[in-house]
């Protein structure tokens, strides 16, 4: 039987999202849809998907089994609360929330529930090129990780996008998916602000560096750059005690002529990450037809959430910038397998 999915907030990635779900997967079925847009909500609904006035009514229906929120960050802790209170499986896109109150709340909330139900929209985990990378890095054939080097950089960001937005939307990728690759916490953050661009407009703090240093002693060296205009380009590389490794440059059709030899460049995440989102859903759809969530953890939010306070903080000191997590709880203990595997 078909999973009966409700999605909040049908913006540019919620409506990417019913793509997949609907012409993309299988398993699945969406039966709901809410935007405090309900004009948009109506645009974007699937025949046969039934119009909600509210999140909570969305949340509560008996015709929805699980729910995906793309709605925007601020809005994501009341949503995620009322599913886990419904005991509903939740795909919720980054950041999960924007403050570490908030993501305690949620990490409280699902603990008492006992169960994951929360998986966080940290789609590089389900990358097939960052999974080689961490398969190797696993392997220890590049010896002991010592820095990890990750470029983010977009073509050109919508014109609500800030400054403090590098911080505490951009950088949280690079957080999540350092933490993955090298198995280890972040425990402080520095950020340094290199000579500005003048391309992009928005009167943006860009590009910025940000130095991410890991439990274990090596550090990430992370590049966010939102305004390069050639495309969206994610690199990394980890250098280990006895070798590099890095994910390769997207495989595409290599073009020849008077112009020279060029690869296209993806124009933005929705392009470069296409095969990651249709993998993080295939293995959500599984995990929530069986009442609970797979992948990065409301652990994993928090972790990404107290990063990017701690870069915001970073940038107004100059300073090093400590984080201090509080004990894991032991529902978010169990080793983080691929998921696949
Ligand atoms: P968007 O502005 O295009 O869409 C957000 C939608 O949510 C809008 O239609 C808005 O009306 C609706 N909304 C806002 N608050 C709401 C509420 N309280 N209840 C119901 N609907 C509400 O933004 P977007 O680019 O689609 O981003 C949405 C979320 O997805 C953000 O958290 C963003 O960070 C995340 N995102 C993730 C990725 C990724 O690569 N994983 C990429 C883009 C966006
Ligand atoms: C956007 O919200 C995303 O999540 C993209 O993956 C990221 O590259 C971009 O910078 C964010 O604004």
């Amino acid at each position: 039987m078909a999973l009966k999915v409700g999605v909040i907030g049908t913006g540019m990635i919620g409506q990417d999202h019913i793509r997949r779900l609907t012409k993309v997967l299988s398993g699945v079925e969406i039966t709901a849809v809410n935007d405090i847009d309900v004009e948009r909500a109506r645009e974007a609904a699937p025949y046969g998907a039934e119009v909600f006035e509210t999140p909570q009514a969305l949340i509560e229906s008996d015709n929805v089994d699980a729910i995906v929120i793309c709605s925007w960050g601020p809005a994501h802790e009341e949503q995620l609360l009322a599913c886990i209170a419904a005991g509903k499986p939740v795909f919720c896109e980054k950041p999960m929330v924007t403050s570490e109150e908030s993501a305690l709340k949620v990490i409280e909330a699902e603990v008492a529930f006992g169960k994951r139900l929360v998986q966080v929209g940290f789609m590089r985990r389900f990358d097939s090129d960052y999974r080689q990378l961490k398969r190797v890095i696993d392997s220890g054939v590049v010896g002991t990780p010592l820095i990890y080097k990750s470029v983010h950089r977009n073509a050109s960001v919508p014109s609500h996008y800030i400054s403090d937005m590098c911080l505490n939307d951009t950088l949280v990728h690079d957080a999540d998916i350092s933490r993955w690759l090298l198995s280890d916490e972040i425990v402080g953050v520095e950020v340094r602000y290199p000579r500005r661009s003048n391309v992009g407009g928005n009167d943006l703090k860009n590009p910025v560096i940000v130095l991410l240093h890991m439990e274990g002693g090596a550090i990430v060296d992370v590049e966010i750059s939102v305004a390069i205009q050639y495309g969206y380009d994610i690199r990394g590389e980890v250098s280990g005690e006895t070798g590099v490794a890095s994910l390769p440059n997207r495989p595409a059709t290599v073009v020849t002529d008077m112009n020279g030899i060029r690869q296209a460049m993806p124009e933005d995440w929705r392009e470069r990450f296409i095969e990651a989102y249709d993998q993080e859903f295939r293995e959500w759809i599984i995990a929530a037809g069986q009442g609970t969530a797979t992948g990065p953890s409301a652990w994993d939010g928090y972790a990404s959430t107290l990063t990017a306070d701690a870069a915001l903080r970073a940038a107004d000191s100059g300073k090093f910038e400590k984080i201090a997590m509080i004990d894991k709880p032991a529902l978010y203990s169990e080793p983080q397998a691929l998921a696949a595997e």
